[in-house]
């Protein structure tokens, strides 16, 4: 019997891996679940996984350092790093100590390379929730090490993050041992490898690559640069809350929304709102969102996408049942009917100090805001910029202007911890990947943090991830 062979029936034997139904945080039900805290009630299977997990790297994983992922494989890279004299670091996981305190521990040099210890990897989020902060302080991530791979995307968003994933045990292996010694029924085996066929991640097209840029200016030379009164805010907000994150509320009801936004509050620079899905609006609706802004300090943005003529926005900005001129800080448009659209809407928002945000790009498949159609949103914000305090974007570093705009603010929806997409055409890319390759400065996520099963522990995570990754492209 091999090495590996043993493991996976030692683990099978002490209940890490239990089959039947399970819901995962994701919400989705798998065949199977593991769940490795156990084994540290078992000191020699500890010492066997981590030695094998080092044993198994390839001569090209060089290291200096090693990090676990807290939680669960902070007791195994502890016994990697005592049993083969490797000096370890520690992730921080709570942000309340961080900023005041350090969010890695342990003693590096710039330029060292961090090798990543991880016990189970789904889509390799948590392993980039610990590169983030390692890259930050100057660190070099290249390797992540896992015992188990659920082989459902963790090695393909890891790779788009330039971090290669090392597997000691695959999912599929894991199953096609214990079917062979006995352990499980040939119908869990086929349940098991169906569920990967439908669960595993869409190929990805490969990311393109920013060209070189100018420095990177940082949200308060930025903030100097705006015209805006409320583009000024919202840098002033993000850099004083050390977050840029905004939640897409698309809740069921205005009870609802008014509940979340309270919630995640304290986590958030902006409130995405689409107001026309409220069964239950009623005028003072904006009244209530605001107090809740102005309690936590975060901005309100309604994503109302206007697209008519000038003189009809006006009408439509200010009155009718929504009233949005009054409650909210910044709403969008696109710019398919020609600058007139801009004009008309400043006639209303301007003397309120509020700001718009241009449709320059959008995230769903196929949509016809590129090429162009970019460069003309860049040119009608760049003629209304006293009004224009940004843009919808999904890859500026893309833009032929690249970061020529610094005033602007680039917000990007269509953000999750893994890429993917949804039934609709929705695409997503990581928070990692939207602020450093892509060059946005906001991630707008809705579903991944309205669908978690802890919508404000999920928010801090997006929000951890974010603003990492501004702190990394500054840095750089
Ligand atoms: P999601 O649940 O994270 O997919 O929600 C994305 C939100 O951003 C949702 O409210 C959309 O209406 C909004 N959105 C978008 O997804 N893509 C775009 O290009 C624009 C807005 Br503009």
């Amino acid at each position: 019997m091999s090495a590996m062979e043993a493991l996976i029936l030692q683990l099978h034997e002490i209940g890490a891996v239990k089959f039947g139904n399970f819901k995962l945080k994701s919400g989705i039900f798998s065949p199977v679940y593991i769940d490795l805290r156990l084994i540290v009630s078992y000191p020699s299977l500890l010492t066997q996984i981590s030695q094998t997990l080092i044993s198994s790297l390839p001569p090209s994983a060089t290291f200096d350092v090693i990090c676990g992922v807290p939680y669960t494989a902070l007791p195994i890279a502890t016994v990697v790093s005592v049993s083969n004299g490797i000096p370890m670091l520690m992730r921080r996981k709570e942000i309340k100590d961080y900023g005041t305190s350090k969010a890695i521990e342990g003693i590096f040099e710039k330029d060292q390379t961090c090798l990543i210890i991880e016990d189970l990897v789904t889509s390799g989020a948590s392993v980039l929730e610990t590169a983030a902060p390692l890259r930050a302080v100057g660190l070099k991530v290249s390797d992540a090490v896992v015992l188990i791979d659920r082989q459902q995307g963790g090695r393909e968003n890891l790779a788009e993050n330039g971090i290669k994933l090392h597997s000691m045990i695959m999912l599929t292996d894991m199953v096609r041992v214990l079917k062979e010694k006995g352990k499980i029924e040939e119908e869990v085996e086929v349940n098991l490898l169906k569920f990967l066929e439908e669960n595993r991640r869409v190929s990805v097209p490969s990311v393109e690559k920013p060209k070189p840029k100018p420095r990177v200016l940082g949200f308060k030379e930025r903030s100097e640069l705006s015209k805006n009164p409320t583009g000024k805010k919202l840098f002033d907000i993000m850099l004083k809350k050390e977050t840029n994150l905004c939640l897409a509320a698309d809740v069921g009801t205005a009870a609802e929304l008014l509940d979340i936004a309270d919630k995640v509050g304290p986590e958030i620079c902006l409130l995405k709102t689409h107001v026309d899905i409220l069964p239950d609006f009623t005028p003072d609706f904006g009244s209530k969102l605001r107090a809740i802004a102005d309690k936590h300090k975060f901005l309100i943005f309604e994503d109302r996408k206007f697209a008519d003529i000038g003189n009809t926005v006006t009408m439509q900005y200010e009155g009718g049942i929504f009233k949005i001129l009054e409650w909210a800080d910044i709403v969008n448009a696109h710019i398919i009917s020609g600058p007139g659209i801009v004009d008309g809407l400043k006639l209303k928002g301007m003397p309120r100090g509020r700001g718009l945000l241009l449709l320059a790009e959008m995230s769903s498949a196929g949509n016809l805001a590129t090429g162009d159609y970019t460069a003309a949103a860049v040119k009608i914000a760049d003629a209304h910029s006293d009004f224009v305090m940004g843009f919808i974007s999904v890859n500026p570093a893309s833009w032929k202007c690249g970061y020529v705009y610094p005033s602007m603010i680039h917000a990007t929806p269509g953000v999750q911890m893994v890429k993917g997409g949804d039934a609709l055409g929705q695409q997503y890319n990581t928070p990692h990947s939207v602020i450093t390759e892509r060059g946005s400065d906001i991630i707008i996520v809705g579903r991944g943090i309205i669908k978690a099963e802890n919508p404000a522990e999920t928010a801090h995570e997006y929000r951890v991830q974010g603003w990492n990754a501004y702190l990394e492209k500054c840095s750089q």
